[in-house]
């Protein structure tokens, strides 16, 4: 049976896949580096160093490490900048009472974000006391699409990765969740998700009833 849910971060249950993209954006526009909507569905869900070699790839000099630090800083000054002033108003529709619905469902809930500020945006956004597990991005070695993020979180939970769902909005999130051996939940557009076993337009459309029945199910058969 369905015991875990763990939630990605960005785009799924925070307004900020568009604040990392534009931070990106406006970086790849200093250094003269090309940006479209094939690179930027690609950089979603990778951690902050693995975007940056994808920005790198096409940029029109290559960079020392050293240098790559820097503009790795840089992208995050311009994100910090935008999500300083962030307030529960900023969690995307549905969120909250899908977290909460997941608790009162009696399973447990992690959280799986790459993102090194995960903890100041859960606080800002005034939810951090929903999970149950938070992995810290620091910790982690292998970026998504590795399973490791959601490895980490069931162990956090104590839960058997098969008894978990995971819900991303990036193609590399899905691909994660997928080879941690989860049932994978895409968030946005089809097209983009390709491999998820499941698709919804945005967590409002979620209900925890409906996966709970669908493992059930999986597991008699
Ligand atoms: C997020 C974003 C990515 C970002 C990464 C690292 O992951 O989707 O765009 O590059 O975190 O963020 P930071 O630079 O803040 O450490 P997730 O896993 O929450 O979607
Ligand atoms: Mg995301």
């Amino acid at each position: 049976p369905l015991r875990a849910v763990i939630f990605d971060l960005d785009g799924v249950i925070a307004d900020t896949a568009v604040v990392h993209r534009s931070a990106w954006e406006k970086l790849a526009q200093e250094i003269d580096a090309p940006f479209d909507e094939v690179l930027a569905e690609r950089m979603k869900g990778v951690d902050r160093r693995g975007s940056l070699e994808i920005l790198l790839e096409r940029a029109p000099r290559a960079y020392t490490e050293a240098e790559k630090d820097e503009l790795g800083e840089r992208k995050n000054r311009y994100y910090r900048e935008q999500i300083g002033s962030f307030g529960p108003g900023n969690l995307l529709p549905g969120a909250r009472h899908a977290v909460e619905a997941t608790r009162n469902a009696g399973l447990r809930v992690g959280l799986a974000s790459a993102s090194r500020n995960a903890p100041l945006l859960l606080e800002r956004l005034g939810i951090a006391d929903l999970f149950d597990y938070i992995v810290d991005a620091s910790t982690i070695e292998r970026s998504k699409p590795d399973p490791e993020i959601f490895l980490a979180a069931a162990a956090g939970l104590g839960v058997a990765p098969a008894a978990c769902l995971g819900v991303e909005d990036a193609a590399a999130g899905i691909a994660s969740i997928r080879a941690a051996g989860m049932v994978a939940v895409g968030v946005g557009h089809r097209e983009a998700l390709g491999e998820a076993d499941v698709v919804l337009p945005g967590l409002t459309a979620f209900r925890i009833g409906e996966f709970v029945e669908d493992q059930d199910r999986a597991t008699a058969e």
